[in-house]
């Protein structure tokens, strides 16, 4: 072997071990001949079907930051990486969620940010966690997700006990209900949302006069709606996405419910708006964080986004910006794309994000975080008022 030969294997020897990388390994991320280093980030949300709309926007959320990242030109161990955004469609179902998860595995990518829906984020997270992949979700808030002790699990906003205590308190004081409905579509986020929701309510003195159930593939919501029209409450809290949400508040309309309709984020959209038509004006939606006006990057973002993609962000795109963007500092700060090393720094972050400082407590949640309330009026939401920021907790070990 000359000695040139033994200086080149040596050196790239050296690069995979920075990046704690084996041959057998991640062979992606073994340099090219340019010397540069492939860093995978797998991305998985629903890109069919009724929520292709918030799966488009998450993953446009994440194609900026990558861009952003390799316009940048970032090193890792003294040599250039490149980023490369690996996205599945999870089609919002849980196993399809744990197929698309095993496949990130086997593809060996560097992190996950996803999934979108908490119903697939929960389940693929034992995988990721089993395989040491950090995760971070900009959109799922179950809070099951960071409860289940994995070491790799991050969200980067409020979860459904803060949402639904916000939202509880909106109702009973801000909007003064005594009399609540709820209806939820069973999946892990609208029924665990409206599970908090009712805990909240009922603490607050509120009394829930009728409970109903629908599907997150569901059109026809007259049945139910009929049932709780019966029963006639100052609220109709609706726990599910936008898909389902708009129609039946149009439906609701037309069968002469007057209830407020008060919906949680997976409703807080231009397209629920679209869906419900004018009768989405005057009623309700929660959102975890503070307005886009309010984030320390937001009105940028909100531009850039509208200049490449010529349409609004639907929901989620600035908080899976930055949760792009936490996993690249963590692995800045480690020196390294390996996730044993750049996963305790994920841990550790205190990210100037788009959307708030993030910092993360004991379990992978935001320390601060915030859950705003807005109103449609004229076609659009339009702020409220910013509720339910609680203390932080520890930092996790
Ligand atoms: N947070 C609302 C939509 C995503 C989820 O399933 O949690």
């Amino acid at each position: 072997m000359s000695l040139h030969k033994r200086h080149t294997l040596s050196a790239t020897a050296l690069i995979l071990a920075t990046l704690g990388l084996t041959a057998c390994g991640n062979k992606d991320a073994a340099p090219a001949a340019s010397g540069e280093v492939t860093i995978k980030i797998g991305h998985a949300a629903p890109l069919t079907g009724p929520q292709a709309h918030l799966g488009k926007d998450n993953e446009n959320g994440a194609v900026m930051a990558i861009d952003e990242l390799n316009s940048r030109g970032v090193t890792l161990g003294g040599n250039k990486v490149k980023f490369v955004l690996i996205s599945e469609d999870d089609q919002a179902d849980p196993k399809a969620g744990t197929t698309v998860a095993q496949k990130f595995v086997d593809q060996k990518v560097n992190g996950v940010v996803g999934h979108l829906n908490s119903g697939t984020t929960i389940p693929a997270s034992r995988i990721y966690s089993d395989a040491g992949i950090p995760q971070i979700s900009g959109s799922a808030t179950n809070p099951t997700y960071t409860q289940q002790g994995f070491k790799t699990t991050f969200r980067v906003f409020a979860n459904d006990v803060h949402q639904g205590q916000a939202l509880a308190q909106f109702a009973t004081q801000s909007l003064k209900a005594k009399t609540i409905a709820i209806v939820d579509d069973r999946t892990a986020y609208g029924q665990g949302l409206a599970d908090e929701f009712k805990k909240a309510a009922e603490a607050a003195g509120a009394r829930i006069v009728a409970q109903e159930f629908t599907t997150d593939k569901a059109t026809d919501f007259k049945a139910i709606l009929t049932k709780i029209k019966a029963s006639n409450p100052d609220i109709l809290f609706f726990s599910a996405m936008d898909a389902q949400g708009g129609p039946a508040l149009k439906q609701a309309r037309e069968l002469g419910l007057k209830a407020t309709f008060l919906i949680g984020d997976g409703g807080c959209t231009p397209e629920f708006i679209k869906l419900a038509g004018n009768a989405a004006e005057g009623q309700y939606c929660s959102l975890p964080g503070v307005p886009l006006e309010k984030m320390p990057g937001g009105t940028v973002f909100k531009e850039k986004y509208k200049q490449r993609y010529n349409q609004q962000i639907q929901l989620y795109a600035p908080y899976v910006y930055d949760a792009v963007m936490v996993m690249a500092d963590a692995m800045q700060r480690a020196n390294s794309a390996d996730p044993t090393k750049y996963l305790p720094e994920v841990s550790k972050a205190q990210y100037q994000g788009v959307t708030a400082k993030i910092e993360f407590d004991a379990k992978g949640d935001l320390s601060v975080p915030a859950v705003s309330i807005y109103q449609d009026k004229g076609g659009d939401w339009n702020f409220v008022e910013t509720l339910g920021v609680t203390a932080a907790a520890p930092a996790k070990k």
